[in-house]
């Protein structure tokens, strides 16, 4: 061991040897693991070009993802596997991490922190691009915590700076009639942001701007003076429309670079709807001018702007069935399809009234055959299930069901009608024994956008050993904007 110490050809090798180590240690740490098999990989680094998002080859872009409901309170839907799950199945290329600051987030319970970092990992290793969120909402103006968020920037910044996947969203949506742009906003920007690129040269940065995000226009007499900034423009459909709509365009007149990182299909209270008729337009718009956008929320909060049902588990692979209506649209959205399920049932609630069902007779139980998930519908002799469901917003209607059906006789027989607002009118009527079954009926024109669409099953049965299964149960469309 000495000799080797010793001998100065020994030495120099290891010695560059050791270089070598550092710099390749050094070189896979800057890199996601992926290199150009993932989305950032093949797109990089960001950059801001006038009031388009670009990638690093100064193309447009357009980031397409789902924002986190609040990370202390959600955060079960915010790991490795859903995110993958998202980007796989969904085609989700950015993922939003709220973390909220009130209302039980990270000003009293700073390990919410742990979860940001999970995610942004997460992104990371799938290549896919991640907003920090920094989500004040009834602390309105953001310099109540100014102090908090310029730490948690810095040390945000400080740990992931260097990855091209980063993107901070310094205040959600600063609100209250005295939170201007000019009086308060930017100076709070000012601050956070110098913090941000003393550690992050370049990566993308959202600013908030008044009245929950509306207040772009406020912008344009005094913009940010730092490279790769983007303003919040939020908006649910339900509540916002074409005016939003123009202020956006005379902001992009302006060179003023909008990111519309939190939407809804819903009202703005995150409640009522789905809006698909609205959703659609604002989706063609945001679509032709290349505006990224997260939508609100991956939760399954009884809420409609919640994109899962409470039997989508905590890791992805969901089906159609896991998803709201809300979460089936954005979902199709995102993957581009534009005829897709726009309601689908799978029982899993094991009640009738979450899928809005109006009964007789029929009961939910537990099937281990089950096309899907654990329950399904039975129908006995005489039963009845309908449900009303406006097609608004959707053309080309078609029913898809799995049904199984088992020892009828005779003139027994499973009849599938549906309702144009006058007249009912049968699809099929079906009395051959089978195991699970799935068929798909394109049902006629009138179901089109048509506000008083409804679909009926019924059974009639002559045996008490004779039933009928049902599962699956969805009504798909194309989206439309036509009233
Ligand atoms: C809503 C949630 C709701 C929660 C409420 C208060 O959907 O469950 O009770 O916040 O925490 C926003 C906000 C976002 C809101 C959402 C819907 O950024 O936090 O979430 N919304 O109201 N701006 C406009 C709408």
């Amino acid at each position: 061991m000495q000799c080797i110490k010793k001998n100065p050809f020994i030495r120099s090798f290891l010695a560059i040897l050791s270089l070598c180590l550092i710099f390749t240690q050094l070189f896979a740490g800057c890199s996601s693991p992926d290199n150009n098999n993932t989305f950032v990989g093949r797109n990089g680094k960001l950059k801001v070009i006038g009031s388009q998002l670009c990638n690093q080859k100064k193309e447009p872009i357009q980031l397409k993802g789902m924002s986190s409901h609040s990370l202390n309170l959600f955060g079960r839907f915010v790991n490795t596997n859903t995110i993958q799950y998202l980007r796989d199945d969904w085609g989700m290329t950015l993922f939003r991490t709220a973390m909220y600051t009130e209302e039980g987030g990270y000003i009293k319970n700073p390990d919410t922190k742990k979860k940001v970092q999970e995610a942004v990992q997460a992104a990371i290793d799938a290549g896919i691009y991640v907003i920090i969120d920094w989500h004040i909402l009834s602390d309105g103006d953001p310099n109540i915590y100014k102090s908090q968020a310029k730490e948690f920037f810095k040390e945000m910044s400080t740990l992931y700076g260097k990855y091209p996947n980063v993107i901070y969203e310094i205040c959600n949506e600063p609100n209250g009639k005295d939170v201007t742009w000019s009086g308060s906003i930017k100076p709070y920007a000012d601050e956070v942001i110098s913090v941000i690129r003393k550690n992050d040269p370049d990566n993308v940065i959202i600013v908030g701007t008044d009245t929950w995000s509306q207040g772009i226009d406020a912008v344009e007499k005094d913009p940010l003076n730092f490279k790769n900034i983007m303003y919040a423009l939020h908006f649910y459909a339900g509540t916002h429309g074409k005016e939003l709509r123009d202020r956006i365009d005379y902001c992009i007149g302006k060179n003023i670079p909008v990111f519309a990182s939190e939407w809804g299909t819903s009202l703005s209270n995150g409640s009522d709807g789905v809006y698909p008729v609205e959703t659609t337009q604002w989706i063609n718009f945001l679509d032709e001018r290349k505006i990224s956008w997260a939508n609100w929320s991956l939760s399954d909060k009884a809420e409609s702007s919640a994109a899962l049902t409470p039997s989508a588990n905590s890791n992805g692979g969901w089906t159609d069935s896991d998803l709201s209506e809300s979460g089936l649209m954005v979902k199709y959205i995102m993957k581009g399809k534009n005829e897709a399920p726009f309601f689908c049932e799978g029982f899993e609630s094991m009640l009738f009234t979450s899928g809005g069902w109006n009964v007789t007779g029929a009961m939910i139980l537990q099937d281990q055959q089950a096309p899907a998930g654990n329950y399904v519908s039975i129908l006995k002799n005489d039963n009845t299930i309908s449900k009303s469901k406006s097609t608004k917003g959707y053309k080309s209607i078609k029913l898809e069901l799995a049904y199984s059906l088992r020892n009828l006789k005779g003139n027994d027989a499973f009849t599938i009608e549906w309702f144009d607002g006058h007249t009912w009118s049968q699809l099929d009527k079906i009395s051959q024994n089978s195991d699970w079954t799935v068929k798909k009926y394109a049902i006629p024109e009138a179901s089109s956008n048509n506000p008083d669409f409804m679909i009926r099953f019924t059974s009639s049965l002559s045996e008490p050993s004779a039933k009928i299964s049902l599962d699956e149960v969805k009504l798909i469309g194309e989206r439309t904007i036509e009233n």
